[in-house]
This record gives C-alpha cells, structure tokens and sequence, in this order.
C-alpha cells in the first residue's frame, strides 16, 4: 500500500533528495539492499556498487544478470560487467567475459590492479583467473533449455540482417554467409522484453562521492563475441562527483550509440533536475529508434533521482529500487513510460 503511494507520487514528482542513496534498475531489491548494507556497515560507494551488481549475480536477476542466462548462438553465457569511481574517473569493465562468474568483481578488479580499463573475451578471462577468479561452467539447464528451444525454433529469433546473409536468417540456422543485397536496416530485432534485465547500481555517499556500475549477461542468442553497452563507460552507466550518476537497461546494440548515462549526467551537471535527464537521455534514442526497448536511471549529488523509459506495447511503465534513510529499506518505485 505505502509502495504504490510511492509509485503514483514518483509518476510525476522528482525524487529525493537525500544522502547517502542508491538507486537501481528494475525491481532487484534484494541487490538494493545489498548496496545499502555495504555503505551503512561502513564501505565505499565503490563497496556499494559492487555488492549490488554481485547480489544480482548470485541472484542470477531476472536470467539476465549473471552465469545461465542468455546462452549465445553457441549456447554458452558470456559476462559484461562495468565499474566507475566517480571521484577519480577510474573505470574498470570487462566484456565478453567467459567461464567466470563474478563480473562485477572482475572489472573492478581490471580498475584496481591494472592501467587498463577494458578486458574482453578470452583474454579477460585468462587476467581474471591470475587474479583468483575460479573458472566455472557457466551453463545451466536452464541456459541448455533456452538454446535447445532455439534450435528448435529453427534459430529464431537471431541478430542476423535478413537479405543480408545466406540462408535466410529469417527461416534457417547458420551458419551464414554474405549475401548479394545491402538493404539498409534501421530497425532493431524485436525484443524479448522478458530477457532484458540488467542490473544498474548508482551509489552517493553522505559526502557527495559518486559511483555506479552494472552487470548483466546481455541478449539471448546473440552473436558470439557480442558486447553491449553494459560495459561501455556513459553508455551502460557513469558517474562523476562533480554532477551526479547515470545507468541504463534495454536493447544495448541501440543505445550504446547515443551514450544516454553520458548524456544525462553532463545533463544534471547543466542543473537538468534527474527526471528531466533521463528522459532527454531516452528521447535522443528515441528520435532515432522509435521502437527501441531502453530506460535510464538517474541521480544528483544532492540526493535527487528520477527515471525514464521508452514505452514500448507490454513495457508502459520501469520499475527501480530506491535505498535512502529517508525510505526505511528498500522502496520499489516505478515511472510511466513516454
Ligand atoms: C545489453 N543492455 O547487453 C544490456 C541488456 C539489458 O536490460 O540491459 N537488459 O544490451
């Protein structure tokens, strides 16, 4: 009851504002509370961040955070995972990431111990067992079921260009070749709106310091070697303690294009209040991919947060976690779609 009188007052009213904050994509309460305990037992934003994105992990969110989910064409899970300390502009991320569950731990670990701040495929697996990451199986029946049933389907659906390649990816498996036609193709593949979780996390000290971060599994039946915009500094999140924190969930093929958590943070950085930054982050997208499925988180050093979403038939509202001493644990919070 005292929930959905949030929901209906966050519809059309800004949030916050109080620190310290987190805020997170989708309903993932338990990563919200998480990232909570670890700043009230004393961590960094950076302790935060992490242990929301490795709660959803553990957790295996939705299937689209961590190992077992969005099996590729192969059927084998990768991991993309982002981390960002929004005092430094230290990034670490990591793309394509195999045999290794803890991505959020990874990429933190590719901003902690090395110069570098983006490790993809085989080789960031390899830096990720010297660090003591254990190499685990990634599979699971449940991973197994989605791709047998893919198959099945006669590989549908796949992020091949119809027209593109032969055979017909429309109607038939690979593998593919270049086909004789170059037809342009604007739009994005249909979505599985059930498939598209990632978990976003911003954390905001008392002092202001900023950080965010964001770990998911990707897209069902992607193209192996596939990364999105999860790990992608300002596309799947940033943060900078001078402005504020942005994060992002949907069809990340689309949205790394226009780096909407980029976008929104030199937004509130303006004095663009959160709400009003997210939604301008979606409507860039949205001028050019009317149909992609997307929605942004985002949050001000003064504890202000608000969100945004495109809305899509069977996706008119985003739901988000809030975690402030102002909402006395976790408060689900949910915006209407434009
Ligand atoms: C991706 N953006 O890899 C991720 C998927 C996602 O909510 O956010 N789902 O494209």
């Amino acid at each position: 009851m005292w929930t959905s009188l949030v929901c209906v007052m966050l519809v059309t009213s800004p949030g916050g504002a109080s620190l310290p904050l987190v805020v997170n994509t989708w309903p993932f309460k338990e990563a919200a509370a998480a990232a909570w305990e670890a700043l009230q037992s004393g961590g960094s934003v950076l302790d935060a961040v992490e242990r929301g994105c490795r709660r959803c992990e553990l957790d295996q969110c939705d299937g689209s955070v961590g190992f077992g989910g969005s099996p590729d064409e192969t059927g084998e899970t990768s991991l993309d995972a982002l981390i960002i300390n929004g005092d430094t502009m230290e990034v670490g991320a990591v793309a394509d990431l195999r045999r290794v569950k803890n991505a959020i731990g990874v990429a933190r670990a590719v901003m902690e111990r090395t110069h570098h701040t983006l490790l993809v495929g085989e080789s960031a697996s390899a830096f990720a067992e010297d660090m003591g990451f254990p190499a685990e199986d990634l599979t699971t029946n449940t991973s197994k079921s989605l791709y047998t049933r893919w198959l099945q389907a006669g590989c549908q659906p796949n992020y091949r260009q119809v027209s593109n390649v032969v055979p017909d990816p429309a109607t038939a498996c690979g593998p593919y070749r270049p086909g004789p036609a170059r037809t342009p193709h604007t739009r994005p593949p249909p979505t599985d709106l059930r498939a598209h979780d990632t978990i976003g996390v911003i954390a905001i000290s008392g002092k202001g310091q900023v950080a965010a971060g964001t770990s998911t599994n990707g897209a069902n039946h992607k193209i192996p070697g596939r990364v999105g915009d999860s790990p992608i500094a300002g596309a799947g999140a940033y943060a900078d303690s001078s402005a504020g924190a942005a994060a992002a969930t949907g069809n990340g093929d689309i949205m790394m294009r226009f780096l909407p958590s980029f976008l929104a943070v030199e937004l509130m950085r303006g004095g663009a209040e959160p709400s009003a930054a997210c939604t301008a982050a979606i409507a860039r997208t949205k001028r050019h991919y009317p149909e992609f499925f997307g929605a942004v988180i985002c949050a001000n050093t003064t504890g202000h947060y608000g969100a945004a979403c495109n809305k899509l038939p069977g996706f008119p509202q985003f739901s988000y976690m809030v975690v402030s001493t102002e909402t006395r644990g976790p408060s689900l919070h949910t915006v209407d779609c434009f």
